[in-house]
This record gives C-alpha cells, structure tokens and sequence, in this order.
C-alpha cells in the first residue's frame, strides 16, 4: 500500500479504511489531502476485493474544515482556474459504499466531507457546522446543496447563515447522522457496519447506491425509472440466483461478486 503524507489508508478485510491524520491542524483540508483521499479510494473504488470504504478522523476532529492558512492569500482567479478543490468530486461520485465516522469537529469542509459519503455515524462527542460566513465567504464544497438536502432548507439556512454548530443529538434528529453512538464504540460500529456492506454481492451495492444518489438529483418519475432498470439488470446476476437459492434452501447466500 503506497505510503502518504496526510492519511492513513489500509484494507481491513474487504474494508479499505481513510484514516485523515494531520493532527496538528485538526485535519483541515488541504490539497495533499484531497489528492490522497481521491488517489487510494478511485484505486479501491476499481478494486473488487474491496466492497465498502471508512473515512474517520481522529477522537478530536474528524476535519476542521478546508484548510484556512492554504487558502487565505489566493485570488478568486486563481481559485477558479486551478479548481481549487475540484478533486472532491471525483470521491462523491465513487460507487463503493463510503462510511463517514465523525468524532469532534466537521465543520466547513469537514461536514461537507461527511455529507459526500453514503453514511454519517457519529460519536456523541462529534460536532457539526457551516462557519463559512465567519470568514467572509461560503460553503464551497457542496453543503449549499447537500445540507438543503439532508436536514430541509429552513435548518440549512440557519446553519449557513448564522455559522453556529450542532451537537450530535441535534445532527441526529436532523436527518443529518444515521446514528450517534459513544465515542468508544466508534470504530467498533464502523467496522461492523462496513464489514456487514462488504459480505453483499457488489453488483446490487453498486446498483443501489448508484439509485440513492438518483433520489438526491432526479424527478421522482425518473428517479423510480433508473430503480426499475436498475433492479431488472440485477436478474442477470449469479448473485441473484444464489441469493434468491440460499433463501429458498434456508442457507446464507454465498456470493460470488464480493
Ligand atoms: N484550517 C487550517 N488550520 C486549522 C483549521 C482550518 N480549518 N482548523 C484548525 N486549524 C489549526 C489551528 O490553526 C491550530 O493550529 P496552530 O496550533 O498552528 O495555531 C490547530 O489547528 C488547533 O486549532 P485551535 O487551536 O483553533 O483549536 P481549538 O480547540 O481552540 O478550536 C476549532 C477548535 C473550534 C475547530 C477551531 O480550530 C476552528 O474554529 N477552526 C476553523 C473552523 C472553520 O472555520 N472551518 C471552516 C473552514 S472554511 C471551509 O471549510 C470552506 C470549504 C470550502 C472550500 C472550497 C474551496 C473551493
């Protein structure tokens, strides 16, 4: 596995692991970060060994945001012409399943990171934010729209334009996290819930991913078109026929596209 400067990346079974590890800076963002996450994680998303991804921070922040000090002197040419942190949204359209594990601080592009991933577990300890407007700008990766999405426009709005944070209890009851579970169990419920994705055939993970984003971006019409071409396509599979066999034959399916 290729070493890198800002992250820790492992395979754990059919789990490749992120690990952000920039501690002294709270794991904010930088571009070294970005292009590592998108180098290891376009290599797993290719890779059929593995069959779900974790990105996880540290106990203290999962990210605090895209890195301030980096950004602070550019120009808004150079933002745009060097497409600052366009790398991103070559991790938000991987088609494995990703699991945030947020514990402390996602705040700016650390929140925007967790909304690109499929699930949001969170620590009770985690804390979520947009504090974009403090520093005389705005969100830039992504939660003008996932956050509308996520929790409704009127709690975005609020988010976005005061810049106050969320605990975990209020991100949960939000929309925003699927769970928040104690700080200890973090990783242990992140790895028994990515091991649970990887053990299933990753042609219907793929299929049912690729439809939930369809949720997030098309009419309900079309929404429910790509569902119905989506699942018919499954019948192709060996996986189906093993899957709908084992149940017939009260036995745990066997797979063979995992
Ligand atoms: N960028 C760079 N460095 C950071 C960041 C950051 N986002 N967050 C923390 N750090 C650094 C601090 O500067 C400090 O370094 P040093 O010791 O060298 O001074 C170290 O991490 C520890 O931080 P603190 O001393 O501040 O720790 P505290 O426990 O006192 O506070 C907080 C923790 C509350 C998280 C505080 O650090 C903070 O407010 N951080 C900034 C949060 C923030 O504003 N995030 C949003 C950033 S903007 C953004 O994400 C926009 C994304 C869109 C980009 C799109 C580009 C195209």
């Amino acid at each position: 596995m290729t070493e890198y400067e800002t992250i820790l990346a492992e395979t754990r079974g059919r789990v490749g692991w992120v690990t952000l590890n920039r501690p002294k800076a709270l794991n904010a963002l930088n571009t070294t970060v970005m292009r590592e996450i998108v180098d290891v994680t376009t290599r797993w998303d290719a890779d059929d060994r593995i069959g779900a991804i974790v990105v996880t921070g540290s106990e203290r922040a999962f990210a605090a945001g895209a890195d301030i000090k980096e950004m602070e002197e550019k120009s808004g040419l150079e933002m745009l012409m060097t497409d600052h942190f366009g790398g991103w949204a070559r991790f938000a359209a991987l088609r494995t399943p990703v699991i945030a594990a947020v514990s402390g601080y996602a705040l700016g592009g650390g929140c925007e990171l967790a909304m690109m991933c499929d699930i949001i577990l969170a620590a009770d300890t985690a804390v979520f934010g947009q504090p974009e407007v403090n520093l005389g700008v705005i969100p830039g990766m992504g939660a003008t729209q996932r956050l509308v999405r996520a929790v409704g426009p009127y709690k975005a709005a609020e988010l976005i334009l005061s810049g106050r944070n969320m605990g975990a209890d209020e991100a949960e009851r939000a929309g925003l996290v699927s769970r928040v579970v104690p700080a200890s169990d973090l990783l242990a419920e992140a790895t028994a819930l990515s091991d649970q994705i990887a053990s299933k055939s990753l042609p219907s993970l793929y299929a049912a991913k690729a439809a939930l984003d369809a949720a997030q971006e098309t009419s309900l019409a079309e929404g429910l078109r790509f569902e119905r071409q989506a699942f018919a396509a499954l019948f192709d599979t060996v996986d189906q026929k093993e899957g709908m066999r084992a149940f017939r034959e009260k036995r745990s399916a066997e797979f063979q596209n995992r």
